[in-house]
């Protein structure tokens, strides 16, 4: 639009930004302009939410001059650059961070107090920025928060949905979902830039025509567009002067809406366009791992892939021109997981059709620049498109997508000639009655490098799921351990400990979590010791009240708290330990107590709204606990809970005061996990099978500070073909009881048949997730934890130790391996 063109020539100390006072003298005057002058706010009530925008707002102008200035440092070096494509952020609460990273911890608290408010009150109004399911999400956040600490020039790309992660209410056990508008109250901690806005195409169809010099060119004409507006949220790095970029786009109509169907009193029609437009970034597809079919959604990935490629290319061109000769050495583009995967053909449109590049060079620039990161071996997770619906919503990018096809096809028919089969396996067509694009393929066969998440992951993906591509380009293959980001989940979430630690080694671990090593030899100390369970205790404390405030129950701190929170999904096997649950309750109602160690445990997680195995799992946990905590003859021994609505700010409270962290998949399904560290670096105690990254966790902390039980994934393989669960059922003693209270109705005595599918699933020969075949070996772990935690001792050290080993944890190992192996970028240290 006309309105953002350059204009003026205004004077040029208008570009000279003022640095911002960091003490508390300066925050306390420009939280009272904010509140007093900016807005308006008077006598009479003083709302939490303008107090909390006040503070918010004070810290994002120290945030965003930092942004400005790290970019213009990256403009002046030239650097290469590289971006993180993710369909998901999930970024929960910034204000924590926020003062965390720009070293304004006590300032803040200060500059609080002396306004007479109270800091945690203020962090509490602001809603989590919920922009994605699980895992892959959350981690797409740890890495930004990583890059901008290690100084390296990495911009994320996300959408900007109106609608998170649904808010989840429990009522009589079931899930109930509900919008999470978390816009509502505005967000100042982004900044809209209209002036970057991009069109994106959809529909229409392709037409050739010589262009000025001769060749053919194509053009995908009567297309019905969008526009994609950017918002920018500042990443601060750890108190370095770094400030990266988060840009989320948000959709919108290309023209408002129709004056002439609008004056002819047709309102519907009138805003019909603008409300497709829209309907873009509205909502999060509430998917983690699961089935997902809409066309919705793959309008969603092209619009971010387009919008982010056009942005990055429009920048190019401003700084280089039209020669595109240096492009793949400049920069990177890291796909999270296959949603964002449209943008290899995207890429290959760009530079065709709108810079003139030919084919060979256009595929030498995208397939030198694009690296995928895969998150699930459950192949219900690999996307897959109608070729039709694809073809009707992106005819250009569907033609490139079978140019790309037939190129490769070729080159594999060339390395084993005749292998028909091996042809249609490899192809990114599926034949059959509905042909499918296979996402992973495009994304493998556009990709100069391919990761899993784990070590056990990427040597799965190797041996199972991409195992003929692994054979024609071994050397696209890696792994990338994840890691998790020490400042928030250890150092914001956790002061009580970061404190003791901090006293005991010094502060670097906050930028090298590696240091944390060095409280190995404290394990053992019985000052130290005192401490270490001190900061446990409080914590402890804190969520017994979330828990007592949300569920009712009361969770007594001495108690072994033990914690599964994690998307609930079958493989991941919350029906196990439920099962436990129920094992527990019929030894306390059968009197078999002696040494039994009082326990809590504690639920929190998502079903996907249309996942119904999960949803009943809810229930029953629901149902379990109920029971549980109302028998008078369990008393203290044993409390359950479904923590509703589980969420980046409910971890924050959750895994400082975690005992037993729940790592309990069956082998070969959880890619890595990373919830697994960030109770281990708060010394939580892991049981665990030998799955995703509970393998090197176990590795690092020692065999005898993890709890392990369970197949490992080569023995569930084996024993597949002849599981026999009723067998299993039917000679284990536990067992057999904790399955008769269930198919006696025990659990749900009103409600007739309610678990019958649950009962049938996982009794079934066929069950996926072999959850029966684990419940001796799991029992027994559970049994040994309980044993070890009465030993007060020996369990702190234990847990000191898990702490001590969780280094190679961080997120910022994982980045320096991104960045050594795949993206090869220089750090920039901007000096603010
Ligand atoms: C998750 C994986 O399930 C989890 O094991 C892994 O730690 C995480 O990605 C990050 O790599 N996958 C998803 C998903 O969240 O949507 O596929």
């Amino acid at each position: 639009s006309p309105r953002y063109a350059c204009t003026a020539n205004p004077a040029p100390e208008l570009f000279d930004t003022e640095k911002l006072g960091m003490n508390s003298d300066a925050l306390i005057k420009d939280f009272k302009r904010y509140y007093g002058t900016h807005l308006a706010q008077d006598k009479g009530c003083a709302s939490g939410h303008y107090l909390y925008s006040s503070l918010a707002l004070t810290l994002r102008d120290r945030l965003f001059n930092r942004m400005k200035h790290t970019k213009h440092t990256y403009a002046e070096k030239h650097c290469k650059h590289a971006y993180y494509l993710s369909m998901e952020f999930l970024m929960g609460r910034a204000m924590g961070n926020a003062v965390l990273n720009l070293g304004l911890e006590k300032e803040t608290t200060k500059a609080l107090n002396e306004l007479n408010l109270d800091f945690e009150n203020l962090i509490e109004m602001e809603h989590d920025a919920g922009l994605g399911n699980g895992g892959l999400g959350r981690l797409a956040a740890c890495f930004i928060d990583s890059c901008a600490t290690l100084q390296l020039p990495v911009t994320g790309y996300g959408l900007r949905y109106e609608y998170g992660m649904f808010q989840q209410r429990i009522e009589n056990g079931f899930q109930v979902e509900k919008p999470d508008h978390w816009l509502q109250d505005g967000n100042p901690w982004e900044l809209e830039r209209p002036e970057f806005t991009q069109r994106i195409k959809f529909g229409g169809h392709t037409e050739y025509h010589p262009s000025d010099s001769g060749d053919m060119r194509v053009h995908w004409v009567n297309t019905n567009d969008v526009l994609a507006i950017p918002f920018d949220l500042p990443i601060p790095g750890y108190q370095n002067g770094t400030v990266n970029v988060l840009r989320l786009w948000k959709a919108g109509a290309t023209d408002e809406f129709n004056l002439e169907d609008f004056n002819s009193g047709s309102y519907t029609e009138a805003v019909a366009a603008k409300n497709e437009a829209e309907n873009i970034s509205m909502v999060l597809y509430p998917n983690d791992a699961s089935e997902n079919g809409k066309e919705l959604r793959l309008r969603q990935q092209y619009f971010l892939a387009s919008a982010s490629l056009q942005d990055i290319i429009d920048y190019w061109v401003t700084t280089h021109g039209e020669s595109f000769d240096n492009f793949a050495e400049k920069n990177c583009f890291q796909l999270n997981d296959t949603h964002p995967t449209v943008a290899v053909a995207e890429l290959m449109r760009l530079l065709m059709d709108e810079h003139g590049l030919s084919w060979d060079k256009a595929w030498d620039i995208t397939s030198n620049t694009m690296a995928y990161t895969n998150h699930t071996l459950l192949p219900e997770a690999l996307e897959r498109w109608p070729v039709n619906m694809f073809g009707r919503l992106l005819p250009r990018i569907l033609e490139i997508i079978y140019e790309i096809n037939a190129r490769f096809l070729r080159e594999v028919a060339r390395r084993w000639p005749g292998d028909k089969t091996r042809l249609a396996r490899m192809s990114i067509i599926e034949e059959g009655d509905e042909k499918q694009v296979r996402m992973a393929h495009l994304a493998i066969i556009g990709s100069y490098s391919i990761n899993g998440v784990a070590a056990l992951h990427s040597e799965l993906l190797k041996k199972g799921l991409f195992h003929d591509f692994y054979e024609l380009w071994p050397h696209k293959f890696n792994n990338k351990t994840n890691g998790v980001t020490q400042r928030r989940w250890l150092a914001w979430c956790n002061p009580d400990l970061s404190e003791l630690i901090t006293d005991t080694i010094g502060d670097k671990w906050i930028t090298q979590l590696t240091e944390l090593k060095k409280l190995e030899e404290y394990a053992h100390d019985k000052t130290f010791q005192k401490k270490w369970h001190a900061a446990k205790l409080a914590n402890k404390q804190r969520l017994a009240k979330l828990v007592k405030d949300s569920c009712g129950v009361e969770f007594n701190p001495e108690a072994m708290f033990d914690i599964q929170v994690k998307r609930i999904h079958e493989y991941k096997r919350q029906l196990l330990n439920i099962l436990h649950v129920i094992h527990l309750y019929d030894r306390i109602k059968r009197g078999d107590t002696k040494n039994m160690t009082p326990r809590c445990v504690l639920f929190g997680g998502k079903a996907a709204p249309g996942y119904v195995m999960a949803k009943r799992i809810i229930k029953l946990i629901n149902n379990v606990a109920s029971t549980v905590n109302n028998d008078p003859d369990v008393g203290d021994l044993l409390k359950v809970v479904f923590l509703p609505n589980y969420q980046v700010s409910a971890m924050e409270v959750i895994c400082p005061a975690a005992d037993l962290s729940e790592q309990i998949s069956t082998a070969g399904k959880e890619a890595s996990g990373t919830g697994n560290m960030k109770f281990m670096m708060n010394g939580a105690m892991t049981i665990g099978t030998l799955d995703g990254a509970n393998i090197e966790i176990r590795d690092e902390a020692g065999a005898e500070n993890f709890f392990l039980f369970g197949l490992t994934e080569d023995e569930v393989t084996e024993l597949k073909p002849t599981y026999n669960p009723r067998f299993i059922i039917d000679n284990d003693a536990d067992l057999k009881r904790v399955v008769d209270l269930l198919e006696s109705g025990h659990f749900n005595q009103c409600e007739e048949g309610c678990f019958d599918d649950i009962i049938a699933a996982f009794t079934s020969p066929n069950d996926p997730w072999m959850t029966v075949a684990d419940f001796h070996s799991y029992v027994e772990a559970q049994q040994r934890a309980a044993e070890v935690y009465q030993d007060k001792e020996r369990w702190i050290a234990m847990s000191i130790m898990n702490s001590a080993n969780s280094g190679m944890f961080s997120t910022d190992r994982t980045m320096e391996e991104y960045n050594n192996d795949i993206w090869k970028l220089e750090k920039i240290n901007p000096r603010y």
